[in-house]
Order: C-alpha cells, then structure tokens, then sequence
C-alpha cells in the first residue's frame, strides 16, 4: 500500500511537495494536509485526490490516515512539529532549516535519542542534486587532491518581505553551511560575515550581497557569497580548489543559445529555485518514501538532525559576527 503523507505547512514550498507526491511520487500519496490559512490547505486538498484538511497540525501529526509527516511550515515552528512526528512514532521529512536556534535544533536531536533512532530527514535537497552527488563522490575518491578552499555562490532573484539578515543566514546560507560538512566532512570551527556596500535592491534590514568566511578544523577556508536580490535568475555555484583540480558545479544556466548571429552567446536562467532544483528534491523525496516504506526512515544520503544541529550553530555563529565584525568560533556540544 502508499506510504500516506500528511503535509505540514501548504504555502509554496509544501504545495510543490503535494503537488509532486501526487504526480511523480511512486509508493505514496497524500492523505492530509494542513495550513495556518484554511482556504489555502483546502485549495491544495482540492488537486490531490483522496486528500483532506486537518484541523490542526497536532490532529494531523497523531492522525490514523498518515504513516508520515512532511514539514514545510516556517523554520521556527520546525523544533516543534519535528519533535512532535517524534514523540508520535512517525518518520518526518522536515524542511530546512531543522530550528531557528542551536539549542532548539539540540532538542530535537536529544528527541531522537529519546525515541531511540532516527526519525527526521532533513531537507537538504542538495545532497540528492546530480552535481553535488558527483562532487561528493568526487572528493571521496580524493580525486581532486587534497582541498583547501571552496568558493560558493549563492543568487536569489528577489526576496519576500521580512527577509533579513537572520534570513539570509538561517535559510538561504544554511545551504552551503550544510553543504561543507556534505562535501568535506569535518566541523566548521570559525565564521566571519564580511559586508560590503550594499546593493541598490537590499530591503530595510539586509545586508545583500553579504560574504561569509568560514573556517574548518583542518584550516580549510570557505567563502560564501550571498546576493539575493540580484533581480535576476536564480544561481548556485560551488568551486572547489584541489592540490589535484579544480572542480566547479551549478553554472546556473537552464539554455544556453549559441548560434547567434555576431559570434556572441547567450543563455537564459530561470529565477525561481524549485525548477533548477526539481530533480533534487525529486529524488530527495522519493529516496524519503522508500526509506520510510522499507522502515529505515532515513536514507543514507539525507541530513539528519545532527547536520541540522551543526548547521544551526554556524548559522549562530554567522550571525553573531554581523554585529561583532570578527571570526567567531563555532561552539557544540557532545553528541548525546
Ligand atoms: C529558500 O528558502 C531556499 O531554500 C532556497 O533554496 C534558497 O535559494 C533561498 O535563498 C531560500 O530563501
């Protein structure tokens, strides 16, 4: 039978998962959603046969209709409902980021020891993106060499209001913080946020573009670029310099044109980050399902809440550099 899935949070990102569970999806189907906006669950209910609204997100946590639960609501209800799939002995496919906090993030991993396994895939759809999977298993091999810096690149169109500097750290940096214990395996010890003039698109309270610098236990460095309102396309680049190669992915193109008349070239990048990641979070999805069908529930290439511990420490540590202008180490505690 279809493992069922009860969606948390239906806004964009959650209506994609629905959307997707229900057309490409195989061996699962949605069977409950809810949002803090009634209309918006209903109308999302309404293009998923077999589907209804819950009247809460508790009832659809504890719900005899759902084998699993998919968080896409806003990251500070994360610890909560993530927790909460815990304490009710389902598997969870939580957005990133895993909590707002280190100590809220911890929570949940201290749930899990509880519970006594692995509950909670993190979505960190990169890790299932081809390109990454190909640099990962790249690296692995040691077929660049041995690594000392890595160059990423980070380009949104535009942001939603109240995207602040806690956001650009929190949900759009956290990507690449993740993206450095994927690829390297090893903790982030330092973090320095360097902010250069702004750009003429930065909303009241953002830094845009921001730099971070991040240090690794080996002395690695890591620099992040983020600019978010570039009112253009959509762009993720990582570089990585080798002792044996220099390996770049994520060009960000989605068609390039080369038979214009002039000998010039042109290309076109699509704004949004869902298309240039749909084959990511497809296979991220249907790895999740599999997972949770064969009782595993967390497959071997997602995150789990411990990456989601570590990413909320850098991002602490991130943040706490915009206002003290230095690198600032990086503080964890012991797995339990
Ligand atoms: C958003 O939440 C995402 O997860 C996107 O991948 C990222 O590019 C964007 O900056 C975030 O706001």
């Amino acid at each position: 039978p279809d493992v069922r899935v009860g969606v948390i949070g239906v806004g964009q990102m959650g209506a994609d998962h629905v959307a997707r569970i229900t057309e490409r999806i195989k061996g699962a189907r949605v069977s409950v959603v809810d949002d803090y906006v009634r209309e918006t669950a209903e109308k999302v209910a309404a293009g998923a046969p077999g589907c209804r609204v819950a009247d809460s997100w508790q009832e659809l946590i504890a719900a005899d209709d759902v084998d699993a639960v998919l968080i896409a609501s806003p990251g500070r209800f994360h610890r909560e409902q993530a927790t909460a799939g815990i304490d009710a002995g389902k598997p969870v496919l939580c957005e990133k980021p895993l909590a707002m906090t280190p100590e809220d993030a911890y929570a949940v991993v201290e749930a899990e020891k509880q519970a006594g396994g692995a509950y909670v895939s993190l979505g960190f759809m990169r890790r299932f993106d081809r390109e990454y999977a190909e640099l990962k298993d790249a690296l692995d091999a040691g077929e660049l060499g041995e690594i000392s810096v890595i160059n990423c690149k980070h380009r949104n169109a535009h942001t939603l209001p109240g995207f602040d500097d806690t956001m650009m750290v929190h949900d759009s940096a956290v990507h690449e913080i993740d993206a450095i214990s994927y690829f390297l395996g090893e903790a982030v010890t330092e973090v320095q946020t360097v902010l250069p003039v702004p750009g003429p698109r930065a909303d009241d309270g953002q830094h845009d573009p921001m730099i971070l610098m991040f240090r690794t236990a080996s002395g690695r460095i890591i620099t992040d670029e983020l600019y978010v309102n570039t009112d253009s396309g959509y762009e993720v680049r990582t570089e990585v310099l080798g002792s044996a190669g220099i390996a770049t992915i994520g060009m960000g193109i989605d068609r390039v044109t080369t038979q214009l008349s002039g000998g010039s070239w042109s290309g076109a990048i699509h704004p949004d980050f869902r298309p240039r990641f749909i084959d990511a979070y497809d296979a991220e999805v249907q790895a999740w399902v599999a997972a949770v069908a064969d009782g595993s529930r967390v497959a071997r290439r997602s995150a789990t809440t411990w990456d989601g511990y570590l990413a909320a420490a850098t991002c602490a540590a991130a943040e706490e550099s915009l206002t003290a202008g230095r690198f600032v180490p990086v503080t964890t505690r012991p797995r339990p």
